[in-house]
């Protein structure tokens, strides 16, 4: 196949790019570099090094004989969109590139801003160019399971089952997410959804929950192949964080009571499911909806479960919770759709130690702990409207 991957420079972009390839599909990235932009604004980086997106193709042609392209550009502009969807004719489109990160979003006026423009106005040229080139290009896109928020029943994978006063109907499961990055999600997936049934495009929307970890079998073969690590308190996720914490023998920091329970899984996962996706598309008008996680976790029980494993008494801290979000609630969610395709789950406790753990050992040396703390409030603040403290790089 001739798999498109929008937003390939990124953490989950690339390793997906690259395990496409290496099972034998011709694939494209397309990336605007944004996400090494708010590093440089954050004053963030990876723990681990990450190789410039043309020297990580190259390190990946002289380890495996296959050739990645790429495309410099931005899915805000229309123009662009349409001719690189144009140019490399895609039987699927894998369309990671958006602003992803919830605190980020949380900043200010302008961040929020940014976020949903930079993520709704993306992904609407990229289903108007679908709809205009070849509406038979299966888009496969990345939601958040964080889009359900945390309901008092049960999560289903995208539709629900609705009885009211005798009559009966399929609707899309209702949404109540906790940031403003998690509401452009919501934005787009009824965009989505709207596109297939109104132009009959084939869209698979995989609510995907927290990723964790850093390596996956081609990310391993060269170091220029490596894909980021954040820990920082913007973009780096629970998990991940923790575990830099564990080996800097910082406290592991929970928010509020940490009963918050989420949907997490393995990178390895992640691009395993982005295959099993492309290799068994929606069909034509079809919006298709997976829940794309393995497992489910407390916060709480996240930190012991590291405290344990790093031993050298790491140390938890309960601080006050800068987000506004359900510190204790009930959490079910269906997963069954990529099981049912064949998904073989990599489970967190066969792979703390031995992978996760020692690789942020190896790199401990990289980590800035003043990038630990959180610096962005959910609470709205008295501050004035309008672009201010901080300055978009992107
Ligand atoms: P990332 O920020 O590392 O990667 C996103 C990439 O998209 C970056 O390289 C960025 O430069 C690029 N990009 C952003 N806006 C763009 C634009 N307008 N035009 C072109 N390129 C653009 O993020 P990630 O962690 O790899 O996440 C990828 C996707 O998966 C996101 O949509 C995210 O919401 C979703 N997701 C991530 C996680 C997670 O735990 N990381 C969990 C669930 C869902
Ligand atoms: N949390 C802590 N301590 C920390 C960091 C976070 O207790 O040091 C808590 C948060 O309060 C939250 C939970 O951990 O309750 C998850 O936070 P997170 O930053 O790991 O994840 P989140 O903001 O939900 O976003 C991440 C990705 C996003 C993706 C989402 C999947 O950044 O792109 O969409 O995970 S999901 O959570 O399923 O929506």
């Amino acid at each position: 196949m001739r798999v498109l991957v929008l937003g390939g420079d990124g953490y989950l972009g690339w390793p997906t790019a690259l395990h496409l390839s290496a099972v034998g599909h011709h694939v494209m990235v397309v990336d605007n570099f944004a996400r090494r932009g708010y590093d440089d604004e954050l004053g963030a980086t990876s723990l681990v090094p990450i190789a410039p997106l043309d020297r990580r193709i190259d390190a990946w042609r002289a380890v495996s004989g296959r050739t990645i392209e790429s495309c410099a550009g931005d899915l805000v502009d229309p123009v662009f969109t349409h001719n690189a969807i144009e140019r490399f004719g895609p039987d699927a489109i894998v369309h990671f590139a958006e602003q992803r990160s919830a605190p980020y979003s949380m900043i200010d006026q302008a961040h929020a801003v940014y976020t949903q423009t930079n993520n709704v106005v993306g992904t609407l040229n990229v289903l108007y160019a679908i709809a205009e080139l070849n509406p038979a290009i299966h888009l496969i896109k990345l939601g958040s399971m964080g889009e359900y928020g945390t309901p008092n029943i049960d999560i289903e994978e995208g539709w629900l089952e609705v009885h009211h006063n005798g009559r009966r109907d399929r609707m899309l499961y209702p949404k109540r997410p906790g940031s403003f990055y998690h509401l452009s999600k919501v934005h787009d997936s009824h965009n989505i959804e709207f596109a297939c049934r109104t132009w009959g495009l084939a869209a698979t929307d995989l609510n995907q929950g927290i990723v964790y970890g850093q390596e996956t079998e081609e990310t391993r073969r060269h170091r220029d192949l490596s894909t980021r690590f954040d820990y920082d308190a913007v973009f780096g996720t629970v998990l991940n964080r923790m575990v830099v914490q564990a080996v800097c023998g910082h406290p592991l920091t929970v928010y509020g009571t940490g009963g918050q329970t989420r949907g997490m899984l393995d990178i390895r996962d992640t691009v395993e499911c982005i295959r099993l996706a492309c290799e068994h598309p929606a069909g034509p008008g079809e919006f298709r909806v997976f829940n794309q996680f393995t497992e489910e976790f407390s916060i709480r029980s996240i930190a012991s479960m590291i405290q344990r494993a790093a031993g050298d008494g790491a140390s938890v801290v309960m601080i006050d919770d800068p987000r506004v979000e359900a510190e204790e609630h009930y959490y079910h969610a269906a997963h069954s759709a990529l099981l049912d395709l064949g998904l073989q789950p990599h489970y967190l406790e066969d792979t703390l130690v031995e992978s996760l753990l020692s690789i942020a050992r190896r790199h401990r040396h990289h980590a800035d702990a003043s990038l630990f703390v959180p610096s962005v409030q959910w609470r709205a603040t008295a501050s004035p409207v309008g672009p201010r403290a901080h300055t978009l790089v992107a």
